[in-house]
């Protein structure tokens, strides 16, 4: 009887680390930057201060458009992306940088949602052409072609040296001013 248990057990015991070798392995052989299926973005919510709008690809592409070439890290390759500026963008639907709203932008966080969810924040200093360095744009073609699994919507920051904060599949942007 004890045989038969301690046989059992250790039946059990071997199927797990076999069942564990395998995923550890999984997980090894795909590179870093091939990622997990997910739900395509179609449109854009926009949120400023509990304002919001959404807006089509359509509609994000008939704004003026601005090209950024950046170099990922991960992929090893410059890739090229066309899309709305974010401070543009924010401009439009009512959170423009002047003399009078600079506190504000100062003051304020922005949050960039993609489909599965993942989020980043950015402050909005740092997405404003006339404060700081670089450009984040909304993108909806690389290479002059499609995204691909990247959605039709990927936010991309030239001044961040890694794409953690290049959001793929993004469906939400809400800018939210701290009191
Ligand atoms: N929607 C979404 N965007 C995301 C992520 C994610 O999990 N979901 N991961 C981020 C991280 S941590 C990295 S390193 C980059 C990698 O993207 P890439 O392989 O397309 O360069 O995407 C970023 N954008
Ligand atoms: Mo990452």
């Amino acid at each position: 009887m004890k045989a038969i248990r301690l046989a059992g057990s250790l039946a059990i015991v071997m199927f797990f680390s076999v069942a564990l070798m395998g995923s550890s392995a999984r997980a090894q052989d795909t590179p870093e930057h091939v990622h997990a299926k997910a739900e395509l973005s179609t449109d854009l919510t926009l949120d400023v201060d509990g304002k919001t709008t959404t807006l089509s690809i359509t509609e994000l592409q008939a704004m003026p458009q601005k090209t950024v070439t950046v170099h990922n890290a991960h992929t090893k390759m410059d890739e090229t992306y066309t899309g709305v500026a974010l401070d543009d963008l924010l401009a439009k639907y009512g959170a423009a940088l002047d003399k009078t709203s600079q506190r504000r932008i100062l003051r304020s966080y922005l949050r960039v949602e993609g489909t599965d969810h993942y989020f980043v924040l950015y402050s909005a200093a740092e997405i404003e052409g006339a404060i700081h360095q670089g450009d984040v744009i909304v993108a909806t073609s690389m290479d002059g072609k499609g995204l691909g699994e990247d959605g039709a919507i990927k936010l991309v920051a030239s001044e961040d040296k890694k794409p953690m904060r290049w959001v793929r599949n993004v469906t939400k942007i809400t800018f939210v001013t701290v009191n």
